[in-house]
């Protein structure tokens, strides 16, 4: 995974060096997916792991587990909403330039990877807009995924094939590759995992090809997964709670928050759609 360094002084200010953000636009280009790590405050990733560790605790024990990937919904509500989480400069900055303006934020969930051995079926997150250009077009769904425990390959880290972004075979019918398709990317582009310390955030275009994998630990590893999306794009929306509206106001990005009474019914698995309608 292509790594990009971001001083102190750069998370400080919340701006990054123009060569840092040429790296990152690249590595995105080029792979899909760029790992930026130390950019967030580890105590901000610790209080929110560990609400979020009871939160699946509790969900396990009075729901059970329905799907071992999609997660138990994160907390949008103080004091566990962070601006270097939800609206990190960095990947704003590296949003922005490759999605330019209007963009949204459109989702704040999460994926547990909570035990056993399963491996998920390939898939993109997202299937390819046109098809038959000769040029690989910007993405328009951008997750920022940043895991709230230190992740490798015992616990979970997510399986991805670098490049496979720029694949048109996959489309709005069809996300999942086919075994013949992934043996050809294996040949050329081997897959990685997104093994990340405590205060990484990765970016990646959800046109890649990835997988949940086994978490082979007992203690289940929550990772969040932000969208941020073209302003043109179908939008789902997300639930927080009545009182964070002033949260979610950011000069680059608007939200499709649904802003639901406190307390928020947010103990649920599944991705973070509202669970109402609007
Ligand atoms: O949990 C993971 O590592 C990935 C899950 C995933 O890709 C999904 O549910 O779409
Ligand atoms: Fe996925």
């Amino acid at each position: 995974m292509q790594t990009v360094k971001i001083s102190r002084k750069e998370i400080e200010r919340g701006v990054m060096q123009p060569e840092n953000l040429d790296a990152a636009i690249n590595a995105v280009r080029e792979d899909g997916v760029v790992l930026l790590p130390g950019v967030i405050n580890i105590e901000h990733i610790e209080r929110l792991g560990e609400k979020m560790l009871e939160d699946i605790q509790t969900v396990e024990k009075t729901q059970g587990i329905v799907n071992n990937w999609q997660g138990v919904r994160p907390p949008l509500f103080q004091p566990y909403l962070f601006k270097d989480i939800v609206f990190n400069e960095m990947a704003v900055a590296v949003s922005h330039r490759l999605m330019g303006d209007g963009i949204v934020i459109d989702a704040c969930g999460a994926n547990t990877a909570f035990w056993g051995d399963t491996q998920q079926s390939v898939h993109a997150d997202t299937h390819q807009l046109w098809s038959t250009l000769d040029f690989v077009p910007p993405p328009h769904n951008i997750v920022i995924n940043i895991a709230l425990v230190d992740v490798n390959e015992s616990n979970a880290a997510t399986k991805f094939w670098p490049g496979t972004h720029t694949d048109t075979r996959i489309t709005s019918g069809n996300r999942r590759p086919t075994e013949e398709m992934i043996a050809e990317w294996e040949a050329k582009r081997p897959a990685e995992r997104m093994c990340t310390k405590k205060g990484d955030l990765v970016v990646r275009d959800m046109r890649v090809w990835h997988c949940g994998m086994p978490n082979h630990t007992d203690i289940p590893r929550p990772m969040l997964a932000i969208i941020y999306q073209s302003g043109w794009w179908q939008r789902s929306g997300f639930e927080a709670e009545k009182g964070s509206e002033d949260f979610f106001e950011h000069p680059i990005l608007q939200n499709s928050a649904v802003f639901v009474d406190a307390p928020i019914d947010y103990l649920h698995q599944g991705h973070s759609r509202p669970l109402r309608k609007r």
